[in-house]
């Protein structure tokens, strides 16, 4: 089949602009912590799609268009990969992760940054002077993304990703091409087996999810999870390993905390942060006394703001409230 030999055959370029190594300590060596770099096989998948679509690299195309669009274009495949390249560690998250739960990964990105395609097409975001507010990314399949068209330019990491951890991206997480904006849930801004972008107004569209009552504007909450010790547990009495990931993409993670039943927060200690885009592992050596116990943790943010309390539904704009893991100490 076309689409796989195109997808055996490419060759990805070099990065113009590397990711920054991850720090030696970003990776804790804590079993059943989820690995900084998330495996593709283990990559949550979430999309519509009852078939993945194989699309052929050789024949698609990128078509760029509609409203402040002065110079609309159609890109190959190889007219993308002939522009320089970033390569980022950026973790992605579904607006349907229930807190605790497992829709988030990071992953070694390769693309194209969008903001400078955009620019060469005559797109200015609204601060300076675009007529456009909302970019609606249309897949192969026929679904529809829309991002603010300001934080796609406002210089951060927004790409065309065509590379996942070193490889070609795997067909089920967008080949050849998908979006991949640092600090929004996927849902309006990771468009898979992307096929083309409007320019367009939110006043004037609704994507698909937006459609079906999901928030226009969806920037990432600040979450953190346990990862372990697992619900439910029955770990010996003495000191317990408890760790996890917590993240808030464009604002980092300062500072996590545990409490142990209704008793006062302990800081845990903070892995190396890798950047502001990727999540943050923690640990705290916990000396567990028997009986049940409640751990609950909380986050804090790059700008001082504590992870709310305040629980909400994944519908309109994404999970809050804080994870909580109840164990059996022995
Ligand atoms: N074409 C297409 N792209 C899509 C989706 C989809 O259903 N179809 N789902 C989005 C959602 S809701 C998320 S969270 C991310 C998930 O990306 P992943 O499956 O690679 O983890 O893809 C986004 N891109
Ligand atoms: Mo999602």
């Amino acid at each position: 089949q076309g689409a796989v030999a195109s997808r055996n055959g490419l060759a990805l370029p070099a990065p113009a602009s590397p990711a920054p190594a991850v720090p030696a300590g970003a990776q804790l060596e804590v079993p059943q912590i989820s690995a900084f770099t998330t495996p593709g096989r283990d990559f949550y998948r979430v999309d519509t799609a009852l078939v993945v679509p194989k699309v052929d690299a050789a024949t698609w195309r990128l078509r760029i268009l509609g409203k402040g669009v002065t110079r609309p274009r159609s890109y190959t495949l190889d007219q993308l990969l002939a522009r320089p390249l970033i390569e980022r560690d950026i973790t992605l998250t579904c607006v349907s992760n229930e807190v605790g739960g497992p829709y988030v990964g990071t992953a070694r990105w390769l693309g194209v940054p969008l903001a400078g395609l955009l620019a060469e097409c005559g797109v200015r975001p609204p601060s300076k002077g675009g007529t456009a507010d909302q970019l609606v990314a249309r897949s192969v399949d026929g679904m529809t993304l829309g991002s603010p068209v300001e934080d796609v330019m406002d210089g951060r990491d927004a790409m065309l990703a065509v590379g996942m951890n070193g490889g070609p991206l795997p067909f089920e997480h967008g080949f050849p091409v998908r979006m991949v904006v640092p600090g929004l849930y996927g849902y309006v801004s990771a468009c898979k087996w992307i096929a083309e972008i409007e320019l367009t107004t939110f006043d004037a569209y609704d994507p698909y999810w937006v459609k079906r009552k999901w928030a226009r504007r969806a920037p990432i909450k600040t979450q953190s999870r346990i990862d372990t010790p697992k619900p439910f547990a029955r770990p010996a009495a003495g000191t317990v390993m408890v760790a996890g990931v917590a993240w808030a993409q464009r604002r980092g993670i300062t500072r996590v905390e545990l409490r142990i039943d209704e008793g006062p927060w302990q800081d845990a200690d903070l892995a190396a942060q890798d950047t502001a885009d990727t999540w943050r592992q923690w640990s705290y050596r916990w000396q567990a006394a028997p009986g049940g116990h409640t751990i609950t943790v909380r986050a804090t943010d790059g700008t001082g703001a504590v992870q709310t309390e305040q629980r909400a539904r994944t519908v309109p704009d994404g999970a809050s409230g804080r994870h909580s893991v109840f164990v059996t100490v022995s």
